[in-house]
Order: structure tokens, then sequence, then C-alpha cells
């Protein structure tokens, strides 16, 4: 009786301890830009699926590029941008995708794949897209130009706003001079550096997380930002101008990626899958005022929302660029970088 009553209990235990072990395997960690997923979008994978999602937020490749480095924290799904995936997988960092794991990945717009930043999309899944300029709000100031110059005019000392993202303020350095934003000559360099430092008296903020709330509340007037975000407040608010300059400036394309540390790859693929069905990257695409890569979502897109300033057409992205891999010359915008943030 005894020994049979022992069994019964170890046994229990045992089912116990296997059930919650296989639980919290059922999860896939993802580190993602902020305002990409809205709570319900990740509630419905995750009711779908019946995976967890652990989620957290960053505002810069370079933040995503440390973690992954140091890898004190384990992600399963990731999203560099084009010339990050560039450095993640130049730094061994990625696992090689399987994409028969992805067959969503057919509703992707041609235009975005096979790029120069990973050929044959071993490593990564574009996601979304859109550009970097700037809003300016239109009761405070008038009228503005179409030129990064008024980010830099005296006028509106203690209005601005800036990227707190070093390659995006040296594209806006780099564009005004008139070169590349990819522009590895030092002596070019150096002249922008120059200009950012002058700059930096008239700035308010450094902030790539807060840059659409910071112009919405009307602490500054002009902010230099991505795409989502500034034309979700401009189509609400009619005094909040977006303006992608006549110098141009970045282009880019974030990406689904599994770093190499992943211990979830099954759930990362099933993650990544489930938000290039259509239906789920129109929500999301929506929700976040980036452009959608998957052609097949547009049909799932309200029109009011297929607009030119969402989805600006090639003749406005002319001067536009995708940013690379600058290899060494990192090191010296870091060290540039530094010096103007610390000064
Ligand atoms: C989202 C930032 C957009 C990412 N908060 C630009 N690559």
């Amino acid at each position: 009786m005894r020994v049979k009553f022992l069994t019964i209990v170890l046994s229990l235990i045992l089912i116990l301890s296997l059930n919650s072990c296989s639980r919290s395997k059922n999860e896939v960690n993802v580190y993602i830009w902020s305002d990409y997923l809205s709570q319900d979008a990740i509630e419905e994978f995750e009711k779908e699926t019946g995976i967890k999602v652990n989620l957290d937020t960053y505002d810069s490749n370079e933040a995503l590029l440390e973690k992954l480095q140091t890898g004190v924290s384990k992600y399963d799904v990731v999203v560099p941008s084009d010339y990050m995936v560039q450095i993640l997988i130049r730094q061994n960092l990625l696992h090689e995708i399987d994409k028969t794991k992805i067959p969503n990945l057919k509703h992707i717009n041609r235009r975005f794949l096979n790029l120069q930043y990973d050929p044959e999309n071993k490593f990564s899944i574009p996601f979304f897209w859109g550009t970097t300029g700037f809003a300016y709000r239109k009761d405070k100031t008038g009228e503005l130009p179409e030129t990064w110059s008024v980010l830099f005019d005296e006028r509106y000392k203690g209005k601005i706003l800036m990227l707190d993202d070093m390659r995006e303020c040296f594209a806006v350095a780099l564009k005004l001079l008139g070169h590349s934003i990819n522009e590895t000559d030092t002596s070019i360099l150096l002249k922008a550096k120059e200009i950012l430092a002058n700059q930096k008296k008239i700035v308010k903020q450094y902030n790539s997380s807060g840059f659409d709330q910071a112009i919405l509340s009307g602490d500054v007037w002009i902010a230099h930002g991505w795409s989502g975000q500034l034309v979700k407040i401009s189509e609400s608010n009619s005094n909040i101008v977006y303006i992608l300059p006549k110098e141009g400036g970045t282009l880019w394309i974030d990406n689904f990626a599994i770093p190499k540390s992943a211990e979830n790859v099954e759930n990362a693929y099933v993650f990544i899958n489930f938000f290039l069905k259509p239906e789920m990257s129109a929500k999301v695409s929506e929700y976040s005022g980036y452009a959608t890569v998957n052609e097949s979502a547009k049909k799932f897109i309200n029109p009011k929302y297929l607009t030119k300033e969402r989805y600006p057409d090639e003749e406005t992205l002319k001067n536009f660029e995708l940013m690379k891999d600058l290899g060494p010359v990192t090191k010296l915008l870091d060290r540039f970088w530094t010096e103007i943030k610390s000064q």
C-alpha cells in the first residue's frame, strides 16, 4: 500500500516537472525595434501557436550588435537593418536560414530581396522599410523648406531633436556636404563631424525612442526621425509635416534574422513566418506606420494608409541610399561620435 502510494506521488511529480519543462521551452525570445509590433498582434501569435513571446526592444542597430556580441541574453529573433545585417554576417553572429521553413517568403516584393547586404538572403528576411527624414510643427515655425539645413538653423535653438544614432546623424551631415551617406574619406568625415559638433549647441535632445512624442508635445519643433512614427503623427495632426529633404538621406530595410546563439530556432521560424502572413504584415504595418515589403499584404491595408508619405515613389527617393557596412571606418566614426556627444 505504502509503496503504491509512493509510486503514484513520484510519477505525479515526474509528470508535472516534465510538463513545466516542456512548457518553459515553448517560447520565443524576440529583440526588435520599439513600436514595431502591437500587443494584440503578439497575443494573436501566442493564441494561434501556443508559443509564448518574450519581447525586448531597442532603438539602435548598435545596441543590437552589442547585445549579440556580449552574448548575455539569448534571442531567437532579431531585426537588424541592412548595414547591420552585413556586420552581423561578417562577425559570424547569424544562423543560416532554412527558407523552406518560411513559406510566406513568397509574398515579399522581389525588389527587397537579394540585395547587396545579403545577396541571397541566406541570413535575413526583409520585413519593414522606410526613410529617415524630419518632421516639423508648422504652427510654430511656419512653412519650412525641404532641406536638412533647417536642423542647423540657430533660430530654432533648443527646439531641435536629432536621432541618437551615429550613422543617421552622419548621414545628414554628409548629405548636406553633397556626399554619400557611405562616405569613407577621412577628411570628409572630419568635416561632417565638425558640422555635427557645431550643431550640438542648438540641439535639445538626441533621442531615438520618443522623437514622435517630443514633437507632438511641442517640446521640440523640428525632429529628425524615422518615417513610420513621424508619418503616423502627421496623419492625425495637420500641424505636423514629414519631410524627405531634397539632398536625400537614408532609405532602410529592417530584416528578421536568427542569431547563432538562438535556443528556440524552430519557434523563430514560426514567428517569422507568422508575421509574413499577408494579413499580419498588413496589420503591423498599419499599426507602426512603417511600409511593408509584403506585396500580398497591400490588399489588406486600408487604402488611406497607402500614401506617398508611407510609400514614397522612386522619384522622391532618387537621392536616398541604403547604408553600408563601413568596415574599419566604423571605428573612426565611433570615435567622432563619442567626441561629439561628450564635448
Ligand atoms: C522604430 C524605429 C525604426 C527603425 N522605433 C529604423 N530602422
